[in-house]
């Protein structure tokens, strides 16, 4: 059975066209005009784009002494319905350490729930001899990203040291690091300062990590990927402290990229502020949201190229979870929901805007990320030979956001009454129809598949600087210095 995509303009990351697409089975086979197949799906006054891929999820993650409540089942359908096709999650280490078992678990959790791809990248949170021998395993089996928090201390966060270690067994093994920076040190610090204070509600939260402290971790993370000689990958970028560290490291030739989530880009500090408890909890993630300034610097990142794709870090925890940091804002599980919301509030503030073509939309939500981790063009194409994750968006659709109609299986939704233009009519997933704006099409958990990302190139290096740090290097030594007698 074929499908043709009928009577749509096709958006990709360098151009747009008029054509139709045809489907055999689970790949792309053929884009021209007139093409015939034996269903049709109607694109008329639509764009066809690659699938959305959100590089960066969190379901049913143990954290924080909890688990993010939505699972594999309720975030890859959510996901569906807003026109992402693949999704990346976090694979935590258990009580064990071990890289290897952490994936097993992941697999055993996810597999029988997905409804769109899936790719994880590793969390080290710990270093020792046998996350250094498991790493290239982990790259074996289809994973060639590992995260490090520097925050999150005494429990997720690891040391320079561990974190130049890890850097160095990813340039070894052809993996690309990724960061969550903040100062976890100062944050600890600033965190009993407040309580002490008295102020323990969300707004402490906003107030123990300022963008300062990112600014130093991201400056201190590039400065250690490139010691190391490893491209960097920072995630969550919230603020113009982070930004500008990886725009000036960009400028010296170092490979470092910068995501910004489509919470930081549109909603603000004053959420946490003169607010009732429950609506500044559900809100509390980390990064916090930041004042005005930021987000024009980030909406700036995007469209000079400095920020190179748009993420949810969609680790969604209900409003009963957030009461665990009553009357103590530190044990507020951190985290947000967007999965379902990125690609319309991204259309709705960016495109419609002015701030970003229909092309570059495409890139920060698809392609780019592609390319940085290493599936392009299988996903973030619409080309021959591609993977059929191609979603019809219409830019005309229309819908207030609600937590009453969507997806995800939380009780709110930190979008709530948002106007948003430019919604999906159709996503498909490898040649399957997953969503239709017009008919019901349930979720069919099981059917998504896990895509395994290749170890990265050798052309793939960083630029560094240092690298003469870990490289043998030839001492010269004055004889003037030897002492007499030796
Ligand atoms: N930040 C969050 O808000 N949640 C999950 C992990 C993180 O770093
Ligand atoms: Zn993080
Ligand atoms: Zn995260
Ligand atoms: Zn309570």
């Amino acid at each position: 059975m074929s499908k043709v995509i009928k009577g749509g303009t096709i958006v990709t990351a360098d151009r747009s066209w008029k054509a139709d697409v045809l489907i055999e089975g689970e790949k792309i086979v053929e884009i021209g005009e007139n093409l015939k197949g034996d269903e049709v799906i109607d694109a008329s006054d639509a764009y066809v784009i690659p699938g959305g891929i959100d590089p960066h999820t969190h379901l049913e993650m143990p954290f924080m002494g909890t688990t993010a409540a939505e699972t594999f089942e309720s975030g890859t359908y959510a996901a569906a319905a807003g026109g992402t096709t693949m999704l990346v999650d976090f694979c935590l280490p258990g009580e064990d350490g071990s890289l290897l078992s952490a994936m097993d678990e992941w697999d055993r959790k996810s597999a029988p729930q997905i409804c769109v791809d899936i790719g994880y990248h590793m969390a080290v949170t710990d270093w020792n001899e046998r996350i250094f021998e498991e790493m290239p395993e982990v790259v074996k089996r289809g994973v060639n990203t590992f995260k490090h928090f520097m925050a999150y201390k005494g429990a997720l966060m690891v040391q320079d040291d561990e974190m130049f270690a890890s850097f160095k067994r990813c340039a070894e093994i052809g993996a690309l690091p990724l960061v969550h920076a903040e100062n976890g040190d100062i944050v600890a610090e600033l965190q009993q300062k407040y309580l002490a204070m008295g102020v323990t509600g969300p707004e402490g939260h906003a107030y123990s990590r300022p963008p300062e402290v990112e600014g130093e971790a991201a400056n201190r993370a590039i400065m250690i990927a490139d010691a190391a000689g490893v491209p960097l990958y920072i995630v969550h970028v919230s603020c113009e402290q982070a930004h500008e560290a990886i725009r000036r490291a960009r400028q010296k030739g170092m490979r470092v990229y910068g995501e910004p989530l489509i919470q930081h880009l549109t909603l603000d500090e004053t959420e946490y502020f003169n607010k009732d408890w429950e609506y500044a909890a559900r809100r509390v993630m980390s990064p916090p949201f930041r004042d005005k300034s930021h987000q024009d610097s980030l909406w700036a990142g995007l469209m000079a190229g400095s920020l190179q794709v748009v993420a949810t870090d969609h680790a969604a925890f209900t409003t009963e979870q957030k009461h665990m940091g009553d009357g103590d804002f530190t044990r507020i599980p951190n985290g947000t929901g967007g999965l379902e919301e990125r690609l319309s509030v991204l259309w709705t503030r960016g495109v419609e805007t002015g701030r970003l073509t229909p092309e570059e939309f495409v890139a920060v939500t698809s392609t780019n990320i592609a390319k940085i981790l290493n599936i392009y063009p299988r996903k973030g194409a619409v080309a021959v030979g591609a993977d059929a994750d191609v979603v019809v968006w219409d830019p005309k659709a229309r819908k207030t956001i609600s937590a009453a109609t969507q997806k995800s299986i939380i009780d709110y939704n930190v979008f709530e009454g948002m106007e948003v233009t430019g919604l999906p009519r159709f996503t498909l997933s490898r040649g399957e129809v997953v969503w239709s704006a017009g008919q019901n099409v349930p979720p069919r958990p099981g059917r998504g598949r896990f895509v395994p990302r290749p170890a990265f190139p050798s052309a793939h290096k960083a630029l560094s600087k240092w690298k003469a740090l870990t490289a043998p290097r030839k001492i010269e030594r004055d004889p003037r210095n030897i002492p007499s007698g030796v």
